[in-house]
Parts: structure tokens; C-alpha cells; sequence
């Protein structure tokens, strides 16, 4: 008897699939992070979970954070960012606005002021256009502290900056001198 989970649940596995263990069912993905759609939803069903093309449809149109995106005959999907596996999901690069967020925990300052703000297992830092969103990225991992970043200075220093498809933007590590202030919001 397969388990009818919902699709928050379904989600989370599919990240978790797209973004950093293929393994967990034995598919794998090409080098722009692409898995075949239909070993996907075979992968998954043998796992012990339903899935149907309709519903990963749905899960995909309906994501709150538009995490995956198909390509144009649905033949293959992919995570938009956040992969912890090497893959070049073909982000734009863009100048970001003068000034961007990172949601953090209270928990992780100490280290932060210390050596920056660094990828840890990901394969870039997040950044949030907004403190509302990274107050919810870091209240994931404790009390949340909103990191604001001088993106302006940075640029003006070389870093570079992508924006992923579902609107997150993605840097490289970032030392202490470009945080401007923390925020306990
Ligand atoms: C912290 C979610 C100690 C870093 C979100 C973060 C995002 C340090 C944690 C996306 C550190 C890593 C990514 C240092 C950084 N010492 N801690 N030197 N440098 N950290 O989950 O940014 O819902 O890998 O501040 O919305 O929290 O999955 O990264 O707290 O976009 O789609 O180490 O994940 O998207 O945690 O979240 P994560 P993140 P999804």
C-alpha cells in the first residue's frame, strides 16, 4: 500500500532529490541539474510514495517558492537553486540592488563575525531582496537575525551576483566588512 502524502511532503522529497541525494532513488542529473520527468515520478512511486505527472504538475505550478521548473515538453525538471551538488542550473547574472539580506540565527553570529558568511554545504550564500523573507530563511534555524549586506560595496570590489529563476539571489562567500548591521527582527 503506497503512502498518499501531501504535496508539502512530496515537496520536500523532491528537493531533496533535485537539490542534493538523486541517489535516494536511484536516478541521477545532468550537468544543468535536469532529472528525466519520467524517472522521477517512477523513482518516487518505487519509494513507496504515490505520484502522477497531474500531480507534480501541480506541485510545481503551485510551490510557494517556485523551487522547480520543467522544461518546454515537460520531459525533464529541475531545481531552480539551492543544490548542495555541483551543477550549473545556468543562473543569470545580475547587479543586484545596493543592498540585500541574509537570514541567519543568533546561534551563528560568533562564527559569522569571525569567518563570514560562507556556503556551508550549498553551492552559493542566499541573499533575500527583502527582511521579511530572510527573517523566515533564518528563524529556520533558531532565533532569526537579518544579516543587511553592502551589496554596492561589493560589487565595486568584483564580487559577482546571480538571481536563480524563483527570484533568489546568490553570491559568493561574504566576509564581515560588507554586513552593515545585524537586525534582531
Ligand atoms: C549559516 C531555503 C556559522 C547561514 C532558504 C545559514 C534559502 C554560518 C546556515 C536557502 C556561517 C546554512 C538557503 C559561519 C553561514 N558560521 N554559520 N561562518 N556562514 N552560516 O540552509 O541560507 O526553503 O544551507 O547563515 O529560503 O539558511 O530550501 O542556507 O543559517 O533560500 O527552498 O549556515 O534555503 O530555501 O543554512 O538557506 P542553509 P540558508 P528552501
Amino acid at each position: 500500500m503506497k503512502k498518499r502524502q501531501n504535496d508539502i511532503e512530496l515537496g520536500k522529497f523532491i528537493s531533496l532529490i533535485l537539490r542534493h541525494k538523486p541517489e535516494v532513488i536511484g536516478i541521477t542529473l545532468d550537468e544543468n541539474g535536469w532529472a528525466d520527468t519520467q524517472q522521477l515520478l517512477s523513482g518516487i512511486n518505487a519509494s513507496g510514495r504515490y505520484i502522477d505527472l497531474p500531480i507534480l504538475e501541480r506541485i510545481v505550478r503551485e510551490n510557494n517558492k517556485k523551487r522547480y521548473s520543467f522544461n518546454e515538453d515537460k520531459t525533464k525538471i529541475r531545481a531552480n537553486q539551492g543544490h548542495s551538488i555541483h551543477v550549473d542550473v545556468e543562473m543569470k547574472e545580475m547587479l543586484p540592488p545596493d543592498e540585500l539580506y541574509h537570514g541567519t540565527a543568533e546561534r551563528f553570529l560568533e562564527s559569522i563575525r569571525k569567518k563570514g558568511i560562507l556556503k556551508m554545504n550549498r553551492q552559493y550564500v542566499h541573499l533575500s531582496s527583502d527582511i521579511e523573507t530572510a527573517r523566515t530563511v533564518g528563524k529556520r534555524h533558531g532565533k532569526p537575525i537579518v544579516l543587511v549586506i553592502d551589496t554596492r560595496k561589493m560589487v565595486e570590489d568584483g564580487y559577482h551576483f546571480w538571481l536563480s529563476d524563483n527570484g533568489v539571489w546568490q553570491s559568493e562567500e561574504i566576509k564581515w566588512e560588507y554586513v552593515k548591521a545585524a537586525l534582531a527582527v
